[in-house]
């Protein structure tokens, strides 16, 4: 649970039989948008940190498929720290919430579905901004 109303741990049900383990993934089912986009972020180098940014309209739902990450996500006013650390955790992240992703694993591969088209002006990557924009909505 996170005191940030823009993210949310989505507990992802798993399929599991002597064969292995599945996972599906549904728009306006377990995942509350449609989506318009999959991408995905592994290789990732050791210590190096990404994102830093916020989205104006977009929202996203991120889940670590092999390894593992961690995701800081910031309101404006609260901040919480989230350890995807298994491929049935779906960190849910709304509008207008910046992220930072850090402590990638080895391996790690990090699985983004999107609610929208990629457009670089959707992206709020000024942090003094970001802070000025939430104080004003609030
Ligand atoms: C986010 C976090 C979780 C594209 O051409 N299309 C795409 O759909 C995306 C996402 C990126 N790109 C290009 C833009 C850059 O040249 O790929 C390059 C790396 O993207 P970026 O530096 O934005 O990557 P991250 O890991 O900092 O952020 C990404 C997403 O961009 C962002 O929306 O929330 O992952």
């Amino acid at each position: 649970m996170s005191k940030i109303v823009e993210v949310k741990l989505i507990k992802l049900k798993v399929f599991g039989d002597a064969r292995g383990s599945l996972v599906s993934l549904e728009q306006y089912k377990n995942i509350p948008f449609s989506i318009k986009r999959v991408y995905y972020i592994f290789d990732t180098k050791k210590d190096v940190a990404r994102g830093f940014h916020a989205h104006k309209n977009l929202e996203q739902v991120l889940i670590c498929v092999n390894g593992s990450c961690k995701i800081k996500v910031d309101d404006g006013k609260n901040v919480d720290i989230f350890d995807l650390l298994s491929p049935n955790a779906g960190l849910y992240i709304g509008t207008m919430v910046w992220r930072e992703m850090f402590d990638f694993s080895q391996g790690c591969v990090l699985l983004v579905l999107a609610s929208q088209y990629y457009d670089p002006k959707e992206y709020i990557k000024d942090y003094d901004r970001f802070k000025v924009v939430t104080s004003n909505e609030k």
